[in-house]
């Protein structure tokens, strides 16, 4: 059976490339398809209410595809692959999928980056990030520092922009175009992927308390050769027959 398509048509060149690799970050603006959006919001429901049951082990935000069969139908999906590939090559594993909902008056999370082969770049870390009814800026929105990535510093981390300004940023430059750092708040339409290298620093704001819950997902893919932190599969779920994911789902 053919796979409903995830994505409308979209450009991913070489500039789209060489801006993703430049900036540590790039926006698809809209590129979920209604059927897509659809079904997401449905799952992520479901995932929330089992949180909200107090379901744990694994943990159904963090294990979310364990869950739900449309989040796992995802995991291999082809056009989901040909995305991954498109970024890191062919050879690549799924590290995780993890539910981001941000209800009303939800705190956000301060600034951060998240490891994989610090030593070696030629090991690639994507975080495939679907805002199913997007964000405004100060609104449960994205920020991001772009060309941060390129340090491949695992552990930036900081509560407040002012914060981030004075200590990560204050003493680097963006390696490539030798301009000092800047803060970029995001904002996104619905139906929006984003892309983003792992070593980027971002961080997330507050969801204001009279809007509604932010649906979010992010399914993470990385070339294999290193441990993950963030790989979030338990080691029966790695042993499933999932159509498509054969081999995707190992560490290395
Ligand atoms: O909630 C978000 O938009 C981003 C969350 C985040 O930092 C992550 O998944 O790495
Ligand atoms: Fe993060």
């Amino acid at each position: 059976m053919q796979a409903e398509p995830i994505f409308k048509a979209y450009e991913f060149g070489a500039q789209e490339k060489a801006q993703l690799n430049r900036d540590g970050n790039l926006i698809l603006p809209g590129l979920l398809t209604p059927e897509a959006c659809e079904a997401l919001v449905a799952s992520l429901s479901k995932i929330e209410d089992l949180i909200t049951a107090g379901v744990k082990d694994p943990l159904p935000n963090r294990n979310a595809a364990e869950y739900d069969s449309y989040l796992e139908s995802l995991i291999a999906h082809p056009q989901m692959l040909t995305l991954a590939r498109q970024v890191l090559g062919e050879d690549i594993r799924f590290d995780h999928c993890v539910t981001l909902n941000r209800p009303s008056g939800n705190q956000g999370v301060s600034w951060h980056s998240h490891e994989y082969a610090e030593d070696d770049p030629s090991l690639g870390f994507l975080r495939i990030f679907f805002y199913i009814n997007g964000f405004e800026t100060d609104d449960g929105n994205l920020k991001v520092v772009p060309g941060s990535h390129h340090y491949r510093d695992a552990e930036i981390k900081a509560i407040t922009d002012e914060e981030l300004t004075q200590s990560w940023l204050a003493d680097k430059k963006h390696p490539l175009t030798n301009e000092p750092f800047v803060i970029e708040p995001l904002s996104a339409p619905p139906a929006t992927v984003a892309l983003m290298w792992t070593h980027a620093a971002h961080a997330v704001n507050p969801r204001l308390p009279d809007s509604p819950t932010r649906w979010a997902v992010v399914y993470a893919y990385r070339n294999p050769g290193r441990p993950s932190r963030a790989r979030w599969i338990t080691e029966a779920y790695e042993k499933k027959l999932i159509p498509g994911a054969e081999g995707l789902l190992s560490l290395y």
